[in-house]
């Protein structure tokens, strides 16, 4: 079986995700710096930029995308990702768990998905269950034939407990969190960047020749978050899947405009900026 790489979620081989789910994980805190940024219709007319390949959002979004498309007659929106778990910031847990609240078949069927997501959190106590609800999805994902995206984020007791492991964004963890992803049957994996591009290699020599791309992360300046973009994709990186970095602009076309030219053009920051 092979992994699926030619999805509309590529362009060139790479991908460029907007990702919107952040009203489920993090809460409206997100859209404080932004606040226009909390109207979806909003964010669903950003991801019309060319440079993105998708747009990832929760269930409840996803209908109304696909209504604001219908009623606006919109033929150009991001091809849509549906997340099929999530969490929210409120319960206190024993650990890290992401509940699954869409299934696949009403994603492909009645969204008309192009690609599913699903949050792994490797190394939580809660992560046999999550490797079993991950299995459903990959194997009815196959039926379809649309790609897997893993948000694979290592986390909780067993991280945090390990003496050997400085936390999730440990390069080793970070790279054991995507060898994992292909293992598992993943198209692409989205990791946390753990903050230099020899940590980003590690990552790539742990899964060479699949699809990776770089989590966003809370806002940063367009140069540095150009640079840790463009210094991922030099080691072999495939992209990025993004929020805050892009709703919380006033302006994300401009991001989004030199973003296009690191992750589809093969420019450098200083070309691109
Ligand atoms: P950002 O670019 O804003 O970091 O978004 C990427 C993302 O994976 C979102 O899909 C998700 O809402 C969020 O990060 C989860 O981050 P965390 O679990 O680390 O709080």
């Amino acid at each position: 079986m092979k992994h699926h790489t030619d999805s509309q979620i590529y362009r060139n081989g790479n991908s460029l995700i907007l990702a919107y789910d952040h009203g489920t994980e993090h809460g409206p805190v997100d859209f404080e710096p932004m606040p226009k940024s909390s109207d979806p219709k909003h964010v669903f007319q950003v991801g019309r930029h060319d440079a993105v390949t998708a747009i990832a959002l929760q269930k409840g979004n996803a209908e109304y995308y696909r209504n604001w498309e219908e009623e606006n007659n919109v033929k150009d929106g991001a091809p849509l990702l549906v997340k099929l778990n999530g969490n929210s910031a409120l319960p206190k847990r024993e650990d890290y768990y992401s509940p699954k609240q869409c299934s696949v078949k009403y994603a492909l069927e009645e969204l008309g998905a192009e690609a599913v997501g699903f949050t792994m959190y490797a190394g939580s106590v809660n992560e046999d269950r999550m490797w079993k609800e991950f299995r459903e999805v990959q194997e009815e994902a196959r039926k379809y034939g649309v790609p897997v995206v893993m948000w694979s984020y290592p986390r909780g007791k067993g991280i945090e407990e390990n003496d050997e492991y400085s936390g999730q964004k440990d390069p080793d963890v970070v790279a054991y969190g995507a060898r994992l992803g292909l293992e598992l049957g993943a198209d692409m994996v989205k990791c946390k960047y753990p903050g230099r591009q020899e940590d980003w290699k590690q990552l790539e020599e742990a899964v060479p020749g699949f699809k990776t791309v770089m989590s966003g992360g809370s806002k940063r300046s367009d140069k540095d978050f150009l640079r840790d973009i463009h210094d991922t994709i030099e080691v072999g990186g495939n992209g990025l899947a993004v929020g805050r970095n892009i709703f919380q602009r006033e302006d994300p076309e401009e991001l989004l405009d030199k973003l296009e030219k690191v992750i589809f053009e093969g420019k450098d920051v200083e070309e691109a900026i």
